[in-house]
């Protein structure tokens, strides 16, 4: 008997993303995968009813589903409790994507595919094949100095570290163990990243092109950047004593 096909949970956190969600979640319903597909959307209880438009969706298509969360509001908090549901789904695989239409599903297979030589698999912008977005020259430049200080703090041999469009095999999440985060913001895409690599996860990349959202409006305030900021010092001061195993 062939083996079952493995599980892949499309994990995606949203706060009020209703000008793009359904597309984006047919879009990736459609694409021609041999996997077991599940996408999760984690919501934040959008005003603008992001989870009603996902639960109708969910009403045709089981294979799609929906958390609502009603307390503290956050990216990472979204994304810590999606990890564990996806996992409780029972994820071979998991790929975690923004709901704003920057990250297109058609990056979805390739990065599948490269976590045959790869534990963690980034959607990266700064390889060749991949493009960031013609976003406002302010946005590019935050991008370009958050970088920088990654790069310089954290010794993360990739080249794009606050992408967060990616795939995690299953043993990476249980290692990573989301309850035990601390992000509450946007830094858990950082936080996620150093834990597996100080874990000693194999952490490679595979080219996309950015998208600027086309509806909405981004989360990512003054303050959230100063947070994620001040939130990285912590990170590295938790995880950098971790010693990754020697591989074989
Ligand atoms: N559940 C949840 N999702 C969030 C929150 N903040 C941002 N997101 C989602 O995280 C993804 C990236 O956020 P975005 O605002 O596009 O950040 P940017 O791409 O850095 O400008 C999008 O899908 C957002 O809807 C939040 O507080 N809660
Ligand atoms: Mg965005």
């Amino acid at each position: 008997m062939a083996p079952p096909p493995s599980r892949l949970v499309i994990m995606i956190p949203t706060y009020n993303e209703g000008g793009t969600i359904e597309e984006l979640i047919r879009e990736i319903l459609a694409l021609p995968l041999e996997c077991d597909l599940a996408v999760l959307v984690v919501d934040d209880d959008s005003p603008d009813g992001t989870a009603g438009r996902v639960a109708e969706i969910r009403r045709h298509d089981p294979r799609v589903h929906i958390l609502v969360r009603e307390e503290a509001r956050g990216r990472g908090l979204a994304g810590r409790e999606g990890f564990r549901h996806a996992l409780g789904l029972g994820a071979d695989f998991i790929i975690e994507m923004d709901g704003d239409g920057s990250h297109q599903p058609g990056h979805i297979p390739s990065l599948l595919e490269r976590t045959r030589e790869y534990d963690v698999v980034l959607g990266s912008r700064f390889v060749p094949g991949g493009k960031d977005a013609d976003r406002p020259l302010a946005r590019r430049l935050i991008t370009l100095l958050v970088r920088r200080f990654i790069r310089r703090l954290f010794h993360i041999p990739v080249n794009d570290v606050s992408s967060g469009f990616r795939c995690f095999r299953r043993d990476v999440l249980e290692k990573v163990d989301p309850a035990s985060l601390v992000s509450a913001g946007p830094s858990i895409v950082l936080e996620v990243l150093y834990k597996a690599y100080r874990l000693g996860f194999a952490i490679g990349e595979a080219p996309i092109v950015f998208v600027d959202r086309k509806k909405g409006r981004t989360k990512l305030t003054g303050l959230i950047l100063w947070k994620t900021l001040v939130m990285a010092l912590r990170i590295k001061r938790m995880y950098r004593p971790l010693e990754p195993p020697v591989r074989t």
